[in-house]
């Protein structure tokens, strides 16, 4: 799974990664120097992955705006009025030439996400179906859908899906400020029907939302507490977007995000950490940072599901310019 850093990278002794972490210990993570915080985080990276290697998903928005949720940072909401076309599940088709213009643009894992509280009826037979002819296409696959019962992700499963994202957003404590239709619980639910099933998880959150440093370091040991740890773990930093309850909120010290993605690096030192949302309104120079920091995961191309990400092109001289390589 995880590729083991170069000869003249590599460090040693390899720490096992650990299941209990106390809030105590992440707090003290946080509170470091940032450069001894950064130093820390780049040595474990080290120790588990080649640091010039990004894994590279592009994400497509199978099923857009409409949806009964009322997460309060989503312009899809159908509580909130933020400027976004409503657009019913798509043709598999459609999404099958998606793909292939995603491979060829060099994403090697292709993510379907879906407006949806959770899937049913024949919606969810088409996505199977997605699932299916996406892996034929030699892609790796992940799909957000919502919640998911036992049933579901096990036929995910069989279909071929590879990860399956569901996020838990923030800390349990600052959770009801976000959102009030499905509960922590729920969410802890359908993350361990899709480990009961196989599949593999990628679970992470929002920073960025008025949340407190502690609820950051309650989230970060919400994820590190599970064992295993989620295979890829998103770090969205908020895109605040128009209509939404948190489109004035303010914004978060850039300084802040690196650490969150530090500590995360540190915490779960064998799993892929995504610099999710929020890369179009950061400067390469804070972006290199969040690589330096043990981010090795991105999203490619212009668009995340409705907000804007960086243009492909832009992204590629990125890559040059720090000499990293898509993986
Ligand atoms: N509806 C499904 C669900 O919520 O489980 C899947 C799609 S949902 C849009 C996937 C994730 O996108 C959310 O869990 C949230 O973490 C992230 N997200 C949504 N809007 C965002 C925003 N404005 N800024 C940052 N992340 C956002
Ligand atoms: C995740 O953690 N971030 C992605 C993905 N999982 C599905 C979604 C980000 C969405 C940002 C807001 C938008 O474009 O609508
Ligand atoms: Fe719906 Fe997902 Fe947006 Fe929440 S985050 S409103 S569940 S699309």
């Amino acid at each position: 799974m995880n590729q083991t850093a170069t000869e003249n990278t590599r460090i040693t002794p390899v720490i096992p990664p650990r299941f209990d972490w106390t809030q105590a210990e992440i707090a003290a993570l946080f509170e470091q120097p940032f450069n001894d915080l950064l130093f820390r985080a780049q040595q474990v990276h080290r120790e588990h992955f080649d640091p010039n290697e990004v894994q590279v998903s592009t994400l497509l928005s199978i099923k857009t705006g409409g949806c009964p949720e009322d997460c309060g940072y989503c312009p899809q909401s159908i509580h909130h009025e933020a400027p976004v076309q409503v657009e019913k599940l798509m043709d598999v088709e459609v999404v099958v030439e998606a793909a292939r213009a995603a491979k060829q643009a060099g994403a090697s894992r292709f993510c379907m996400g879906a407006a949806w509280r959770n899937p049913r009826g024949r919606n969810f037979e088409r996505v199977l179906e997605m699932v299916e002819r996406v892996g034929a296409e030699g892609l790796e696959t992940c799909m957000t859908l919502g919640m998911l019962d036992a049933e579901q992700t096990r036929r995910l499963k069989d279909a071929g899906l590879d990860y399956y994202n569901h996020n838990l957003d923030t800390s349990p404590e600052f959770y009801g400020e976000i959102i009030s239709t499905r509960t922590y619980e729920d969410r802890l639910e359908t993350l361990r029907h899709v480990r009961d099933a196989g599949m593999h998880v990628c679970c992470g959150g929002i920073v960025g939302m008025g949340e407190a440093r502690s609820d950051r370091v309650s989230l970060l040991e919400q994820l590190a507490c599970q064992q295993p740890h989620p295979e890829s773990v998103p770090v969205n930093m908020l895109v605040r977007v128009e209509g939404t309850p948190l489109a004035e909120q303010d914004e978060l010290d850039p300084f802040e995000f690196v650490r969150t993605l530090a500590v995360a690096r540190i915490l779960m030192p064998q799993s892929h950490v995504r610099l999710s949302a929020g890369r179009e309104q950061m400067s390469d120079e804070l972006q290199a940072l969040c690589f330096l920091a043990g981010a090795n995961s991105i999203f490619y191309g212009e668009k995340l599901l409705t907000t804007p990400n960086p243009e492909a092109d832009h992204d590629r001289q990125l890559f040059e310019r720090l000499g990293l390589r898509p993986a």
